[in-house]
């Protein structure tokens, strides 16, 4: 089956074309060419866990919709966007079967006894164009499970790791995933239904939120089963939805979680690809003027004397109160940020390089339309638009050095516009 929704977006394109070109120096190759690849394909989010975790039922619950159901246990089963809604089976034995229809269908999967190794769906649901689920299920003795673990972290943006008790064997194979990916992954403590029922849940979650907050992003209760309840059971508002149900099952905070994850990253690889091509991109594509917020991760740009100041219709402008105005931004920002952090353990980078990038776009925003004005604003742009780079640098390292160094280039800029005392 082809996934024919990834066309090219003109930013991928004209990244292909510069690797293509040679453009690139050699050491920043091999991240072009991955980035290039994240850009082309659907964010790849892996539902793993023992078998009878509640995978399964987590993805229909994603999808708000019975798309896996009962269907038997595969060691792989993706679910993708496709034209039509249909199902491909590949057995032990490397044949292949269709199905014009869901896998949950009680006609697909005939033979009981049939072992499938890899089963995929297709379906016509438009969020399946930014983002593919896959269940992977950790079977066999502990060594299996760990080399399934170590495939399915090389092929996964995103992990939701599906357990009713994370377990000690659970989080020795846990501990073997590298920290970059822990840090784009959901500990999803499955059944929680069961556990409210049993009167369990409060200690458990307890005793795993310590552990969650250190392996994870988080942990998150979740009865699936109401979960997707809440979507199609013809729930009380307009949509359809359940909205107290699909709050109280856990489900809202997962999903919502899940896409605030998935556009971030998104956001992160375009920032990136254009900070490439601004560096060594064809000729007329280096320095060109940052693009308007694109996500969203980016803070929404409130009109300014100094951007309101921008129509072309206004050219000249006090070139003091333009900086005086850029500089109260920051600080703004700047304790914005700071509450935004404030008590995080350990302390939320991604806060701060957002925070941070988000400022010095908008100083650059403000100061763009005047640069040719004076000399010192078209050299406060230029540094802007350097400090920018650096920030974008910055992020990729994701440590505190690099956040340091964030907050560093923000305060520099923000003195270089002050007044002189
Ligand atoms: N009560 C309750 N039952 C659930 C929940 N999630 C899953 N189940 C049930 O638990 C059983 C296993 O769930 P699945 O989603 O099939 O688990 P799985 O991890 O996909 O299983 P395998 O693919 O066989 O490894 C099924 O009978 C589900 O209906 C839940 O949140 N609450
Ligand atoms: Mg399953």
């Amino acid at each position: 089956m082809i996934n024919d929704a990834a066309a090219m977006t003109p930013l991928a394109g004209q990244l292909s074309e510069t690797l293509h070109a040679g453009l690139l120096p050699r050491q920043y190759a091999d991240w072009g060419k991955r980035l290039l690849q994240r850009l082309q394909q659907p964010v790849q989010v892996v539902v793993i866990g023992l078998p009878g975790s509640g995978k399964s039922a987590l993805i229909d619950m994603l999808l708000g919709q019975p798309v896996l159901g009962q269907c038997p246990s595969a060691g792989m089963t993706e679910v993708r966007f496709g034209t039509s809604c249909r199902a491909e089976i590949e057995t032990a034995d490397g044949a292949i079967r269709h199905h014009e229809g869901r896998l949950s269908d009680p006609s697909t999967l005939t033979d009981p006894g049939l072992a499938a190794l890899r089963l995929r769906q297709e379906l016509p649901d438009p969020r399946l164009q930014g983002m593919s689920l896959t269940e992977i299920t950790l079977f066999g003795a502990p060594s299996r499970q760990s080399a399934i673990m170590t495939q399915a972290v090389s092929y996964a943006d995103i992990l939701l790791f599906c357990s009713t008790e994370f377990s000690a064997p659970e989080q020795a194979l846990w501990a073997g995933v590298p920290d970059e990916r822990k840090d784009h992954s959901f500990l999803v403590l499955t059944m929680a239904d069961r556990r409210i029922m049993r009167g369990t849940l409060e200690e458990t979650i307890t005793a795993l939120e310590p552990l969650a907050a250190q392996e994870f992003l988080g942990l998150y209760p979740l009865a699936a089963v109401q979960g997707l309840t809440a979507q199609v059971g013809g729930g009380a508002d307009q949509a359809g939805l359940d909205r107290q149900l699909w709050h109280s099952s856990g489900g809202k905070r997962l999903y919502d979680d899940l896409v605030h994850q998935i556009d971030q990253g998104r956001t992160s690889d375009l920032d990136q690809a254009e900070m490439l091509l601004r560096q060594f991109g064809p000729p007329d594509r280096r320095k060109a003027a940052p693009q308007p917020p694109r996500a969203a991760a980016e803070v929404a740009t409130r009109p300014t004397a100094a951007t309101a100041a921008a129509s072309p219709m206004q050219t000249q402008i006090n070139e003091q109160d333009l900086l005086a105005e850029a500089c109260a931004m920051i600080r703004e920002q700047a304790e914005r940020m700071l509450a935004g952090c404030e008590g995080a353990e350990p302390p939320d980078l991604a806060c701060v390089f957002d925070g941070a990038l988000n400022s010095l776009r908008q100083v650059l925003h403000s100061l763009e339309p005047h640069a040719a004005q004076s000399p010192r604003l078209r050299a406060l742009k230029d540094a802007a638009q350097d400090g920018e780079e650096v920030l974008m640098l910055c992020q990729l390292e994701q440590n505190e050095e690099a956040a340091i160094d964030a907050v560093t280039v923000l305060m520099q800029l923000r003195r270089e516009m002050s007044p002189p005392a």
